[in-house]
């Protein structure tokens, strides 16, 4: 069947991109596909958070720009705790500008290409303005950054992303540049190309929807029907008195839909 996922010990070894590779053999090892979105905004409150979370996903995702005392000193703890916990960092900084641009700003005030692993980007600017300058920064050592997510579908109510083609286009941009896009975020599984991971954010399993736009489903519609491979969770961790407890509650439930591809 297309769109289907293959099991996760055959893609291992079917996926060439780098980092791929890495986000599997940690998935693997430490039995997660739960990515956690700390949307707090001081560096402590996110440095904490992840530190309490780190044995329990593969990727912390942050948004750079809303952490109001953002810092060098912030990237160097937060890379030394993915280096020693093993998980991925993820900057969610949704680059959409011309290639050019793009380069200033991976470079630039918060040097995101030095501390994240993998960063999304839009599909809207094309081709030329995301293949080639993430390509330069992938295959240059002194960086860090070492894929690219393309937004395929946003989760939020009415997104422009479900107009007509979009979707198909933004995926076409992924396949033909594999090398350096490593997957999807996006609501439902959108690439028959088993190498390219999605990623599905618009998880939560105590609430559909906040009063700004986002909706949320539960972990069984996002990997058992929807056939995405990782979830992004956010407040259903970070608005919780009992974090830890959320922690091992997204992660058991989404492993476990997961891993059933791997026993059938
Ligand atoms: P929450 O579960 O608290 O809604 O967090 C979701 C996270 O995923 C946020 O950081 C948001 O920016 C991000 N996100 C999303 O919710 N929908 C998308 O389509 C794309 C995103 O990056």
């Amino acid at each position: 069947v297309e769109n289907q996922r293959t099991p996760l010990s055959e893609r291992e070894s079917l996926t060439e991109n780098a980092l791929n590779k890495k986000i599997l053999s940690v998935m693997r090892k430490k039995k997660s596909n739960l990515c956690l979105a700390i949307d707090y905004t001081t560096s402590e409150e996110v440095l904490q958070l992840a530190e309490i979370a780190g044995p329990f996903v593969m990727a912390i995702k942050v948004h750079a720009d809303a952490i109001t005392d953002f810092s060098e000193e912030f990237t160097r703890k937060l890379t030394t705790l993915a280096n020693d916990m093993d998980f991925i960092i993820f900057e969610d900084r949704k680059f959409g500008d011309t290639g050019n641009t793009n380069l200033l700003q991976l470079k630039g005030a918060q040097k995101i290409a030095s501390w994240a692993d993998v960063v999304t980007v839009h599909a809207v600017q094309g081709t030329d303005s995301i293949a080639g300058v993430f390509r330069q920064l992938i295959n240059d050592p002194n960086y860090r950054l070492s894929g690219v997510l393309l937004i395929a579908q946003l989760s939020t109510k009415g997104s422009l992303t479900a107009l007509d083609g979009y979707t198909e286009s933004t995926v076409s941009i992924a396949e033909e540049n594999r090398d350096v896009i490593s997957g999807f975020i996006a609501q439902t599984r959108v690439s028959g190309f088993s190498d390219l991971l999605n990623w599905t954010p618009g998880v939560n399993l105590d609430a559909k929807t906040d009063s700004a736009g986002q909706q949320w489903r539960g972990v069984d519609e996002a990997i058992d029907v929807q056939q995405n491979d990782i979830i992004i969770v956010g407040r259903g961790v970070t608005s919780s008195s009992e974090p830890v407890q959320q922690l091992k509650r997204y992660r058991r439930i989404a492993w476990e839909a997961l891993a059933k591809d791997d026993e059938s």
